[in-house]
């Protein structure tokens, strides 16, 4: 079926008009993955949270690997683990530029996640063209592989904390250049996240 759809899909494309739009793979979660600044995951704790990331290569959605992320959130402490552009890991790139997606074609980015029900709150955010920080927040209320699909429209504007050359204008300005996640406080376990991809507007 997925092959009859791309065919259908390439056929209306040689008549000159395309009717219908494919996700955009952005960020396949492969390889090794490290901290610094030659690292290819930003992330960081901080207040006595603590995060550890490594690669996964027995429970993987796409590829042979998946981003694990060992946690502990206590209360007034905080992380982040970031892939994208203009992060401090210089080599936690997506496998597209930012400014090469025609953001107006997406309604939404999604990725997997392995949930064990732990009923940990998680904290999905993307930074703006102007470092704006926009959050979306799930559970962990589920077993095995899940897609977790995040409309725009369903960010909002963070207000506990936002970088110090933000431009705080309540508006999602494209390119979005990178997302992060955060396990809120109080939690403590293991997650893997794995395909992260821009969903096509019907
Ligand atoms: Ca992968
Ligand atoms: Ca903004």
């Amino acid at each position: 079926m997925k092959v009859l759809t791309l065919v259908l899909v390439a056929t209306l494309c040689v008549w000159g008009v395309c009717f219908a739009q494919d996700n955009l793979l952005i960020d396949d979660l492969q390889g090794t993955f490290s901290g610094g600044p030659d690292g290819t995951v930003d992330y960081g704790a901080g207040n006595g949270s603590e995060v550890k990331v490594s690669a996964d290569t027995d429970i993987i959605d796409l590829g042979t690997e998946s981003l694990k992320i060992e946690y502990k959130a206590v209360a007034g402490g905080y992380m982040w683990i970031a892939r994208g552009w203009d992060l401090d890991a210089k080599r936690a790139v997506w496998l597209v530029r930012p400014q090469d997606i025609s953001w107006n074609k997406y309604k939404a980015i999604s990725f997997y996640m392995y949930g064990s029900n732990s009923g940990t709150r998680i904290a999905f955010d993307v930074k703006d063209n102007g470092n704006e920080m926009w959050r979306f927040i799930f559970k962990d209320d589920f077993t095995g592989w899940q897609q977790i699909i995040c409309l725009f429209d369903g960010f909002f504007a963070r207000g506990d904390w936002q970088p110090d050359n933000a431009d705080k204008n309540a508006a999602i300005d494209f390119p979005i250049k990178s997302y992060q996640l955060e396990p809120l406080p109080e939690s403590e376990g293991i997650l893997y996240f794995d395909h992260v991809e821009l969903i096509a507007k019907e």
